[in-house]
């Protein structure tokens, strides 16, 4: 795996700042209708980078990555039908292999929105021996989802990627899913999760029943109980049940605290209020997790969707966005700042050669804008390379739809698998353009 930049030569640099158009791939387009109802495609939103924010799913084998993935999909409808793992027929394992395998295989870019944000979502494989898809998904992201099976609670593939994790020191947000299977145990997994992963494991919510029943959620920040239908999807708010309170309110109190601690200011108002409001607890809980002293922890049943909305929204209005992290560190010393106005340079994380689509190479967008027919220096070769063009993966990238021409900072993952085509790019290599 090569790590590289490739720069823009100034002399050769186009001037930046084109509109989003998108003509959509049509023969694969249909194809693919065959086996889902998919909205038709709609015209391409601009979202400013403040509204985009970068995740990657982990975790071990089975917990439920892929399927949770699908929920966040069709939660924001962007799909009409739920696929199953089992059925073969989900957005992120598109590949035959996976199919035949009943498991990820590849890292898989997608995207959702969830109002007015767009969330990019990289779904890796949980199966050990396919680790080298997951690091550069890590890579790209700016925050981690853990999903931990409440039935299994923390496994050995759990903690093979948390040490991955920690190399990156990215925000992590951990799902603790399943909770609708007969094992599962919710209590005993938080309480393997702060072993393993120590005190920054902060309980957010926590599930009233588990199992079969499992169906109603405490939210400790918004000071709610979420109630779900069967079928999922979007919960009724209803006020936390007298015989929860006292349960309710000592653990609300843990969380303003954890909030409060990282935040002088909000120390000093909770201290002279004794509370802190929900937005003033957002931003304590922000600063929690880029600081990586706060690990929040969400319910959830992926399979019975139950609980994404929730925890897109904490997404939404927590986790950082790319602008929001700190400045990355070069090989050769230097930093670079995620910033619209920067100079363009890009990372490549994945190449791929996907049927109908070919050679396809995945990039995010660290600094500046790039454009279609830009001349970029591959800092791993010293060549120079020519963008020459941008396409959204929808899906499933044999449909690949011709992108804006300029993409802009963080857009890498704004647009799912904004591919450049180039042959020079050696497949799964990554590397840095400027
Ligand atoms: N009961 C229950 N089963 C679930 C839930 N989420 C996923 N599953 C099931 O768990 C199995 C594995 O789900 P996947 O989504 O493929 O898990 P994954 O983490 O993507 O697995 P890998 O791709 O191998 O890493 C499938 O049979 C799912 O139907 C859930 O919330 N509850
Ligand atoms: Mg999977």
């Amino acid at each position: 795996m090569v790590q590289g930049l490739i720069s823009a030569q100034a002399s050769r640099v186009l001037s930046t700042g084109g509109n989003t158009t998108c003509t959509a791939g049509l023969s694969d387009l249909h194809g693919w209708r065959k086996n889902k109802t998919l909205k038709p495609f709609p015209v391409m939103k601009v979202f400013d980078a403040k509204h985009i924010k970068n995740i990657v799913l982990l975790g071990s084998h089975g917990c439920g990555k892929t399927t949770l993935a699908e929920t966040m999909l069709f939660e924001a409808g962007l799909i009409q039908r739920r696929g199953r793992v089992e059925d073969k027929n989900t957005v992120s394992d598109h590949h035959e292999i996976e199919h035949e395998r009943g498991s990820s295989v590849h890292s898989t870019a997608l995207h959702t929105e969830w109002r007015n944000y767009k969330i990019n979502i990289i779904d890796t494989p949980g199966l050990d021996d396919l680790v080298g898809e997951t690091i550069p998904a890590l890579r790209v992201a700016d925050t981690c989802v853990l999903l931990l099976n409440a039935h299994h609670g923390v496994e050995v593939g759990t903690d093979l990627v948390w040490e991955h994790m920690q190399r990156y020191d990215r925000p992590v947000i951990i799902g603790l899913n399943q909770l609708d299977h007969p094992n599962a145990d919710f209590e005993s997994t938080v309480g393997q999760a702060k072993e393993h992963f120590g005190n920054a494991v902060t309980v957010m919510q926590y599930p009233l029943e588990q199992g079969e029943g499992f169906h109603r959620i405490i939210d400790l920040l918004k000071m709610t109980m979420y109630v779900f239908k069967d079928a999922g999807g979007k919960p009724e708010k209803q006020p936390i049940p007298a015989s929860e309170l006292e349960k309710a309110n000592s653990l609300h109190k843990e969380l303003v605290e954890k909030a409060a601690e990282n935040d002088e200011a909000l120390m000093e108002h909770y201290f002279e209020k004794g509370e802190l409001d929900e937005d003033e607890m957002r931003k304590g809980l922000k600063q929690g997790m880029m600081k990586r002293t706060c690990f929040p922890v969400f319910c959830l049943s992926a399979l019975r969707n139950m609980g994404s909305g929730r925890l897109m929204g904490y997404i939404d209005n927590v986790a950082p966005a790319a602008l929001e992290m700190p400045a990355e560190s070069l090989t050769d010393g230097g930093t670079l700042e995620c910033r619209a106005d920067g100079p363009p340079v890009l990372f490549t994380f994945k190449t791929m050669i996907e049927p109908k689509a070919g050679h396809i190479t995945l990039f995010k967008v660290m600094s500046g804008e790039v454009k279609e027919g830009m001349e970029l220096v591959n800092d791993n070769t010293g060549a120079v390379e020519r963008i020459n063009q941008i396409t959204i993966t929808r899906w499933i990238a044999s449909s690949a739809v011709r992108a804006s021409r300029t993409a802009r900072p963080s857009e890498s993952l704004q647009r799912p698998a904004i591919a450049i085509r180039s042959r020079r790019a050696a497949a799964g290599s990554s590397a840095r353009y400027t």
